[in-house]
């Protein structure tokens, strides 16, 4: 039997922690066990959404040493080796690797070194966003992402906006599969803490919620400016989830703008269904956004989202029927939004609209299209 129809041996590099491209891999990865094939993680450590033993997935761990003389640990290169080596052991049919620095460089690497002991182990590189439309305009990266790209065996991006960027920033001509974001529906079936959504607004006020890694291209400020406005206008709460370098400032933001005490920074949580179960909307002004998975997972929790309009949002939240979506910096626009979407009268179609085309990025739908990507690229690479 040939590996593309049997049960497959995958090896999935990813960075372990909270951001959207290591939470797709990893419910990625478990989702392929479950449907029997077997996982290989391989990372710096263990990625946050992996948790407990799930059979037929192993992880692997990347140590890099201390060697005094390096200043700069060859993170990439242990990395690269440690892939050959679970190869190897594992008999490997495949390897994903999900963000382009360093991980599908360093695939292509183990790539070819493993043809040299003739075992012939396919690449698929998914791209995420931020290495390509960060990462891209800074020229110091710019040949190694663009031969990881083109030496890749498969490509794929989570969206189509992010497929045009990666053409245009690289002038890139090969084959790439928009294959979507997903999310796990019955992560969301669960019943929201109404204790805890008493904690934040005692009297019953809707919740404003972001989640994000308080990064620059998050645009925090543009967060707390919209949920001023509308607090302005009527009785509610902002919560704010996770955990960057932007925190203190929208702290201080809060404050000047004389809403702190309707603002509560709950840092960093493992998993975001919890405070999005609880939550009435969901405010993602980014510069930038190839996908936004978290305001996928939102709609999922039934929360519609007003969002900037770049990148791959608009193939995620529907104008005017999950939530709506404005051009970066639109405050004003965006305050009068979520004014529209917390109507008592509309609210509820919001809300129903969202957790409905949530359904199209069902794992059940996006999984197979993953599958089809691995047949494609090991009939490129027979064994
Ligand atoms: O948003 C981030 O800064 C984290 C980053 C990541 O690498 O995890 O997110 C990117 O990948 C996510 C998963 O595919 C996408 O949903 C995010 O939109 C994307 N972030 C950006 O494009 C800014």
């Amino acid at each position: 039997m040939s590996p593309s129809s049997s049960q497959l041996r995958i090896g999935i590099v990813c960075y372990p922690t909270f951001g959207g491209s290591g939470v797709v891999a990893t419910e990625l990865g478990k989702a392929l066990a479950v449907q029997g094939h077997e996982v290989h993680f391989i990372t710096y450590n263990l990625p946050v959404r992996l948790g407990s033993f799930h059979p037929r997935v192993f992880y692997h761990e990347v140590e890099v040493s201390k060697y005094p003389l390096f200043e700069y640990p060859p993170y990439e290169l242990v990395l690269t080796s440690k892939m050959v080596e679970v190869a190897q052991t594992h008999n490997l049919n495949l390897l994903h690797v999900h963000y382009a620095i360093p991980h599908a460089s360093a695939a292509v690497n183990a790539k070819q070194i493993l043809a040299e002991a003739d075992l012939h182990v396919p690449v698929v590189t998914t791209l995420h966003g931020t290495d390509i439309t960060l990462l891209g305009k800074d020229p110091s990266f710019k040949p190694v992402i663009t031969h990881a790209i083109n030496a890749s065996d498969a490509v794929t991006t989570v969206s189509q906006s992010l497929k045009e960027d990666t053409q245009r920033l690289f002038g890139v001509t090969r084959d790439i599969d928009v294959v979507h974001n997903f999310i796990c529906p019955k992560h969301f079936d669960r019943p929201a803490d109404l204790e805890f959504r008493k904690q934040l607004s005692p009297s019953g006020a809707p919740i404003l919620c972001h989640i994000s890694n308080f990064r620059p291209v998050k645009r925090i400020d543009d967060v707390v400016k919209v949920f001023a406005k509308v607090r302005a206008e009527r009785e509610c709460t902002l919560l704010m989830v996770g955990d960057g370098p932007e925190r203190g400032n929208a702290e201080a933001l809060s404050r000047e703008l004389g809403v702190a005490e309707d603002v509560v920074f709950l840092g960093k949580v493992k998993n975001p269904i919890e405070p999005l179960l609880i939550s009435d909307l969901l405010l993602l002004p980014s510069e930038t956004e190839s996908f936004g998975l978290v305001a996928l997972e939102a709609m999922a929790a039934g929360v519609p989202v007003v969002s900037s309009n770049v990148g791959g949002l608009p193939e995620v939240n529907a104008q005017g029927k999950t939530g709506f979506l404005r051009p970066v910096g639109d405050v004003e626009g965006m305050a009068q939004d979520c004014l529209q979407v917390l109507d008592d009268t509309r609210l509820p179609a919001f809300r129903d609209q969202a957790k409905g085309r949530s359904q199209l990025f069902h794992i059940e739908r996006i999984l197979p299209q993953y599958l089809a990507v691995y047949g494609r690229a090991l009939t490129l690479n027979p064994a």
